[in-house]
Formats: C-alpha cells, structure tokens, sequence
C-alpha cells in the first residue's frame, strides 16, 4: 500500500510511526524546515492521518487543506480534539482506541484516589527531606465510609467501579442515561450526584457538550470533606472555580491527571500542598500504549485494504458497519 500517502499529525511511538512507514509512504511534517509549506505540498495526496490529542485541534479549516482524505486514525479514546461533524460531513471516518486502555485508565485513577485521600506523594516528599527523623507524617483522610460518584458511566467509569466495589465503597453516578442494567444509585445532575457521595470521579467525554460540568455549584455541593479526581478532561472542570474551592475549603482535596491548557498547570495548584497533580499518565505504560498504538495503524490498515475501519467513533459515517 505504498502509493497510499498517510499525515502523522506529530511525533507518535515508535510502534505507530514505524508501523505506519512500513506499509505506506509516511510524512512527517514537523521535522520538515518549513512545516507548513512542506504541508501544503503534501496535503492533496493525504489519504489517511495518524494523530493524537496532543497534536492540537482537526477542525474543518484543516480538513479543507486534505481534500483526498479518508480517514483519522486517533491514538487515544478521546477524541474532543476532533470536529467529527466536519470530517462526517466530508466523508471521513474517525476511528480511536477504545477498550485498550480501559483497565489501565481505571487502574491510575483508583491509584490517584488513594494517593490523594492518603497524601501518598506528600509523604513520599516527606521521607525524602528527612522530616521522618524528626516527627511522624500527620495521619490523613480515609477511603473508608466514603461513597464514590462517578459522572460518566461509560466503559472507563464501570472498570472505576468494579474496582471501587472490591474496595467496599458503595457506588452512584451520572451519565446522560440512567443504566437500569447496573446496582448502582443514579442521580439525575452532577451537583446531586456530588451532594450524595464523598469522592467525584470526573470520566466523562470532553468536548463542548461537558465543557464546565463541575462547576463552582457542583464543588459546593460535594463539600468540605470532598475529593474530586478527574482522568478525563481538563475542560469537564472549571479549574479556576477548583482553585477557589482548594483555597478556601469549599472541597478537601483533588487529584487530578488532565488539566485546561496541557501541559501548561496553573501555578496556583502546583504551589498547593494537598492536591495530587499528574502528568496526563492515565494511559500512560508501555504495553496500553504500544496496544493503543497496534490499533491506529490496525484501523489503517483494515481500511486501506477495504475492510472498513475496526474501531469507529459513533459519530462517524461507518458507525455501525464495523469490519
Ligand atoms: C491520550 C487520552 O490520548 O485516550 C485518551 O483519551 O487522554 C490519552 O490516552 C494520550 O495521552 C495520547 O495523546
């Protein structure tokens, strides 16, 4: 498939770049002298592009300069950075990479919990700057007679779950649908949801349609004894209401993976000692990533050899009509 032309919309793994060359002929604009002009040369023989969320926005203005595109392998589950209205309008399909990284993204996110109920980097700090020999780390929160409330319950949030029920933590949450199908307690808003629980786990899709879910009202409402953690997007929350809610007490603390303007984070929050801040590492081992990877250049693959995309996005046009 090397007459097949594919945009790599900035550095990718290894796995995906490599495995991307091999079967097509690969542009990678950004080592280019003059990555624009480089594009704009390139642009009408593009037929598929390899891109992340990290590589910024695809919205119909870039779409216009791929006139022969086919389809937008994204490397991740969430896909907000994409206008998938304007690739459906054109005829692109977008694929990303579901189910992978579930278990991974549910693993970090009960990490995060406990390392910010129980100050686990706090007291790492600690040991490290040699308090230990001077006094006993302060005792902390507690997980237990807490309940969880997740907002988005969608493949993500039930790994949460199933995880948050081995720790005994009975479970509510929030979604667009009420899932008559699961034991768990629904409540019809986030700020119901965050007045009956003590954890807000944030694993809602981004985009615009979540943009500010939990805002200063939902912060009030979980309480001065309430930790909020988000694995999904910074836009979900109103950070600069979470600073206030930090500062003044109107919550106890939050862990946090995603943040507004990645990977630029507020100096307020790195300047505050009871908060966990991480990196965007949900995703983040080398086996969930190298399998995210394995499905970008898969879906690449099945399409350019007409069997159709594997791992479609619902808005997109082959929803439905897997290979
Ligand atoms: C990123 C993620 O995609 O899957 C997602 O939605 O947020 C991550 O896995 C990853 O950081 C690649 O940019």
């Amino acid at each position: 498939m090397k007459d097949v032309e594919i945009l790599l919309g900035g550095p990718m793994p290894p796995l995906v770049m490599d495995g991307v060359a091999t079967s097509f002929t690969a542009h990678r604009p950004w080592e280019a002298a003059d990555p624009a002009a480089y594009l704009a040369g390139i642009g009408p023989r593009i037929r598929g592009l390899a891109t992340s969320s990290s590589h910024g926005r695809i919205d119909d203005a870039y779409l216009a300069h791929l006139p022969r595109l086919e389809i937008i392998a994204s490397y991740g589950v969430g896909y907000d950075s994409i206008d998938v209205a304007a690739a459906a309008r054109r005829g692109i399909v977008v694929t990303n990479t579901p189910d992978v990284l579930t278990d991974e993204v549910a693993d970090l996110a009960l990490g995060l919990l406990l390392a910010t109920v129980r100050q686990l980097p706090q007291a790492d700090r600690f040991l490290r700057s040699g308090r230990w020999l001077e006094k006993s780390f302060p005792l902390t929160a507690t997980l237990r007679e807490r309940k969880v409330g997740i907002l988005g319950l969608g493949r993500i949030g039930k790994a949460i779950a199933r995880r948050c029920e081995a720790f005994g933590l009975p479970i509510a949450y929030h979604g667009r649908h009420r899932q008559d199908d699961l034991p768990y307690a629904f409540y019809g808003t986030p700020a119901e949801l965050a007045a009956a629980v003590d954890v807000l786990m944030v694993v809602t899709p981004g985009g615009t349609g979540t943009r500010h879910l939990v805002d200063a009202s939902v912060l009030q409402a979980l309480g001065p004894t309430g930790i909020l953690i988000n694995v999904s997007r910074g836009s979900v929350v109103d950070e600069a209401a979470l600073i206030r809610a930090l500062r003044d007490g109107t919550i106890l603390s939050a862990g946090l993976d995603v943040f507004e303007d990645e990977p630029r984070v507020p100096s307020e929050l790195v300047e505050m000692e009871h908060v966990v801040l991480l990196p965007h590492v949900g995703s983040g081992s080398v086996h969930t990533r190298n399998a995210m990877g394995q499905l970008v250049v898969d879906n690449l693959a099945a399409w350019f050899s007409g069997k159709g995309p594997l791992t479609p996005v619902p808005e997109t046009p082959w929803a439905g009509r897997t290979a």
